[in-house]
C-alpha cells in the first residue's frame, strides 16, 4: 500500500520524525529550497501537514495544499491555526492537550517563586561577588510565596494544574475567565480588574488569539500595584507589552515573570535592565519527558486519523 505523503513544516524531535518516515512518506518543507516553487509543483501531492503551536498554519498555506485531510500541531495553544479556514475545507487538525499540564504549571511555580524570593537576582548578585564585597550592602528581602494570594487568569486545563500546586503552597486562590468553573474549590472573580486588585501573584494562562489579546493592559496592571508581581505563561499577546514595560520600569507593578512575549524571540530590550523582571525563552513545555509526551500524541493523531478516521485529541471547532 502506498504511503500518504506528509509534510513537515519545520525539524520535529529525531524520535518523532523517525516515526513519521515510518509510518508515512514524509517531506521537510524547510529543506526544500525556496518553500513557495516548492509547494507550487508539489503541494497537491500532501494529504497531511505537521505543524507546531509556534509556527501554526495560515489559510494561504493551505491553499496551497489542495488535498490536505488532517493537520497535526506540537502544542496546546491554537492561536496561529486557523481552524476557520481549516474547518471549510473539512482538515481535521489535531493537538497534544493535557500531556504539557504539568510542566507548564512547574514553571509559572517557578517563576512566582524566582520573582517573589529573588532568586535570580540573587544568583547574580553572587556571581558578581556582592555577598563576599567587605562593606557592601546585603542582599534585600524578597516577598512571601506561601500563603501569599494568588489570582489565576484562565482556569482550563493548565490554569486548573497551577491552582492545584498553590494549594499545596497554602495559597489563597481566585480566578477569573468568561464563565465560572464547575465543581472546583476555587472563587470565579468577574472582573479582572478586581483580581488584580486583590492578588499578590497574578499568573496569566489564558488561550492566546485575539480574543484575548491585550487582557492585561494599564488599568489591570494599576490596579495590581507596586505590591503585585504578574507571571505569564500564556501568550506574549495577552498582556500589553508596551504598558508592562513602562509599568515595570515606573515601579507601578512589584516585577514580573515572563516564558513569552508578544514579538518571539524578540524581548524588549528595556528589559533586561530591571532585576525585578525573570525572563524565558518560551520553556515552559521545554522537559525531555513532557517534549516526548506531545511528540507521541502528534504521531498518534496523524496515525489515528489515517488508520480509523480519529484523531486521539481533535481541536475543538471554532
Ligand atoms: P484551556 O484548557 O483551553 O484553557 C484556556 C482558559 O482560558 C479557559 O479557562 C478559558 O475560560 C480562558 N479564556 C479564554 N478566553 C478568555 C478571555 N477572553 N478572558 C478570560 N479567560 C479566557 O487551555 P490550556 O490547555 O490550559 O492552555 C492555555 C494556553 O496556554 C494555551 O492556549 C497556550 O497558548 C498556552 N501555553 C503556553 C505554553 C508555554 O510554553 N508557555 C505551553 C502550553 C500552553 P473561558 O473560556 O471560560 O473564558
Ligand atoms: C510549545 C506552547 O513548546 O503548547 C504550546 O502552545 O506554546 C509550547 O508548549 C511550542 O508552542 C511549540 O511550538
Amino acid at each position: 500500500m502506498n504511503k500518504h505523503r506528509i509534510l513537515q513544516a519545520g525539524r520535529l524531535l529525531p524520535s518523532l520524525e523517525a516515526k513519521l518516515a515510518a509510518e508515512f512518506d514524509t517531506v521537510l518543507l524547510a529543506e526544500q529550497g525556496d518553500p513557495a516553487a516548492f509547494l507550487a509543483a508539489h503541494g497537491g501531492e500532501f494529504e497531511g501537514f505537521v505543524t507546531s503551536a509556534g509556527v501554526g498554519v495560515t489559510a494561504d498555506m493551505l491553499a496551497r495544499l489542495p488535498r490536505l485531510r488532517a493537520i497535526s500541531s506540537f502544542g496546546v495553544g491554537l492561536d496561529k491555526l486557523d481552524l476557520a479556514a481549516a474547518q471549510v475545507r473539512g482538515i481535521a487538525v489535531g493537538y497534544t492537550p493535557d500531556v504539557l499540564n504539568d510542566c507548564v504549571a512547574d514553571l509559572a511555580m517557578a517563576l512566582m517563586l524566582d520573582v517573589g524570593r529573588r532568586i535570580s537576582e540573587a544568583d547574580r548578585f553572587v556571581r558578581r561577588g556582592g555577598w563576599t564585597t567587605p562593606g557592601a550592602k546585603s542582599f534585600p528581602l524578597a516577598r512571601k510565596v506561601s500563603g501569599a494570594k494568588l489570582g489565576i487568569v484562565g482556569l482550563g486545563r493548565i490554569g486548573q494544574t497551577i491552582a492545584k500546586r498553590a494549594t499545596g503552597f497554602e495559597m489563597d486562590i481566585r480566578y477569573h475567565s468568561r464563565r465560572p468553573v464547575a465543581g472546583v474549590a476555587w472563587a470565579h472573580e468577574p472582573s479582572l480588574i478586581e483580581l488584580a486588585r486583590w492578588c499578590d501573584y497574578l499568573v496569566v494562562i489564558t488561550a492566546g488569539g485575539a480574543g484575548t489579546r491585550h487582557l492585561v493592559n494599564d488599568a489591570v496592571l494599576d490596579a495590581l500595584g507596586p505590591r503585585g508581581f504578574v507571571i505569564n505563561v500564556a501568550r506574549g499577546s495577552v498582556i500589553d507589552e508596551a504598558a508592562l514595560v513602562r509599568a515595570l520600569v515606573d515601579k507601578r507593578i512589584a516585577g514580573a515573570g515572563l516564558d513569552v512575549f508578544e514579538n518571539e524571540p524578540n524581548v524588549p530590550r528595556a528589559l533586561f535592565e530591571l532585576d525585578n523582571v525573570v525572563l524565558l525563552p518560551h520553556i515552559a513545555s521545554g522537559t525531555e519527558e513532557t517534549r516526548q509526551a506531545m511528540a507521541d500524541r502528534v504521531f498518534d493523531n496523524l496515525q489515528g486519523f489515517f488508520r480509523d478516521g480519529r484523531m486521539v485529541s481533535p481541536a475543538p471547532l471554532p
